[in-house]
C-alpha cells in the first residue's frame, strides 16, 4: 500500500505542476493577444535608431519628410526602446518652435501645423536623426 502511494504521489505532483504551468502559459498567451497601442502615427521612430546608421538609409524618422496641408496634425510615435525627441531646428541650432522633450518607448507626440513652410526637426539625443515637415 505504502509502495503504491510512493509511486503515485510523484505522478500526481508532476501532473499538478504541468497543469499549473499550462494554465499560466495560456494566460500569458491570452495577454499577448490583446491589442497593443492604437496610435494613428504619421511618423515612426523605429527600433535601433539610437545607433548611427539609420541616416544612411533615410530611416531615422519614417518618413523623414512628411508633406501635409496647413491645419493638419502630425503624430510621431517612438517605437524604439530608447528615448527620442522631436525638436525643431537642427542639432546645435534649435529653433524653439516645438520640442517634444524625451519621448519614452511607445510614447507619441502630436502637433498641429497651421502655417505653411518647411519645418526641420531633429532628436536632441541622437544628432544623426533628422526630419522635415513640409506644410503646403
Ligand atoms: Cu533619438
Amino acid at each position: 500500500m505504502i509502495k503504491k502511494i510512493i509511486i503515485i504521489l510523484p505522478i500526481i505532483i508532476i501532473f499538478v505542476v504541468v497543469i499549473a504551468l499550462a494554465a499560466s502559459y495560456s494566460s500569458i498567451e491570452t495577454n499577448s493577444e490583446e491589442p497593443e497601442l492604437i496610435v494613428n502615427a504619421d511618423v515612426i521612430m523605429p527600433t535601433k535608431v539610437s545607433r548611427p546608421g539609420c541616416e544612411e538609409i533615410d530611416r531615422c524618422y519614417i518618413p523623414s519628410v512628411i508633406v501635409i496641408d496647413s491645419g493638419q496634425k502630425v503624430t510621431w510615435l517612438n517605437e524604439d526602446s530608447a528615448f527620442h525627441s522631436v525638436t525643431s531646428g537642427f542639432y546645435g541650432d534649435p529653433t524653439d518652435l516645438f520640442d517634444s522633450g524625451h519621448l519614452d518607448p511607445f510614447e507619441s507626440y502630436s502637433l498641429d501645423f497651421n502655417e505653411t513652410g518647411t519645418f526641420d526637426y531633429f532628436c536632441t539625443l541622437h544628432p544623426w536623426m533628422k526630419g522635415q515637415v513640409i506644410v503646403e
